[in-house]
């Protein structure tokens, strides 16, 4: 695996992970940002089935780079279902520790260097839009004030002590994702940023966030719909629920570890 063998100090063998649904237009740019920016890290781009080519594009730039990988997955089943098949992938191949990132430039690859250097001491770092220093660009008032509103709610009902929840530029060790225990995970969109946030912060493991500049996609067709903001809010009223009850009256999986 190259230059990876070495890893990044302190962290060990990195493997970023890129959920791509149709990001033709993207998915060449951010890989190259991201084999710019550290070197040292791998790319798994875990794709489904993009009917734009997505796939086959970051095929060729795998046929090139042996630090760069694809797993080409039959259809589109959802961001969470992406990203467990890549930390999968991750455990299988011995990595230390795994990267989420989105394929359409709103997390800056420039950022990465800050977030793996803060995963020196942690388990799980975030990048976040909402702690000091931190930049939002050209987002509309809509998606800023949604982005705010979720947060606070998921903070609230969950009582986590994370600004940014929903976020998904993330670094996680995977003796954390291991600790996390992933079994239970059932959010299809992104309310999965939200479920691994409060499994790590159920699992004790260290959270730290990372101020990062976050902007507007600029090519390709969001993913984001209703029903996906609607998963979200039906799950943390859920969760937030639950983690009020009781623990006798907690059903198996749901105990504390
Ligand atoms: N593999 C896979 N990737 C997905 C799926 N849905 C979204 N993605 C990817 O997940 C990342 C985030 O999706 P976006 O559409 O940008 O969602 P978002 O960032 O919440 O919404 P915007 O702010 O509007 O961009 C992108 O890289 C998408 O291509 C999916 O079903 N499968
Ligand atoms: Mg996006």
């Amino acid at each position: 695996m190259g230059e990876a063998a070495g890893g990044q100090p302190g962290v060990g063998r990195v493997l970023v992970v890129i959920p791509t649904y149709n990001e033709a237009d993207n998915v060449a740019d951010v890989v190259v940002r991201v084999r710019r920016a550290v070197p040292a890290v791998d790319v798994l781009v875990a794709d489904d089935n993009s009917p734009d080519g997505t796939g086959t594009l970051a095929e060729a730039m795998a046929a090139t780079d042996g630090q760069v990988h694809v797993l080409h997955r039959p259809g589109k089943q959802g961001l969470g279902a992406a990203y467990l098949a890549g930390f999968g992938w991750a455990r299988q191949h011995g990595y230390d520790a795994v990267v989420e990132m989105d394929a359409d430039g709103s997390h800056a690859p420039e950022d990465l260097p800050a977030l793996l250097a803060a995963a020196r001491d942690a388990d799980v770092v975030i990048g976040s839009r909402w702690v000091g220093g931190a930049r939002v660009v050209n987002w509309p008032w809509r998606r800023l004030l949604l982005s705010r509103c979720g947060n606070l709610y998921a903070r609230m009902a969950l009582g986590m002590p994370v600004s940014d929840a929903t976020g998904g530029f993330r670094v996680y060790r995977l003796s954390a994702l291991r600790a996390m225990r992933l079994e239970s995970v059932c959010s299809q969109g992104y309310s999965f940023q939200v479920e691994l946030s409060r499994l790590a912060h159920r699992a004790g493991v260290r959270i730290v966030e990372v101020p990062i500049t976050f902007a507007e996609r600029e090519r390709g067709a969001s993913k984001m719909s209703p029903l996906i903001v609607a998963e979200a809010l039906w799950r943390i009223t859920t969760w937030g629920l639950r983690d009020r009850r009781p623990r006798r009256w907690r059903r198996g999986h749901d105990r504390w570890p």
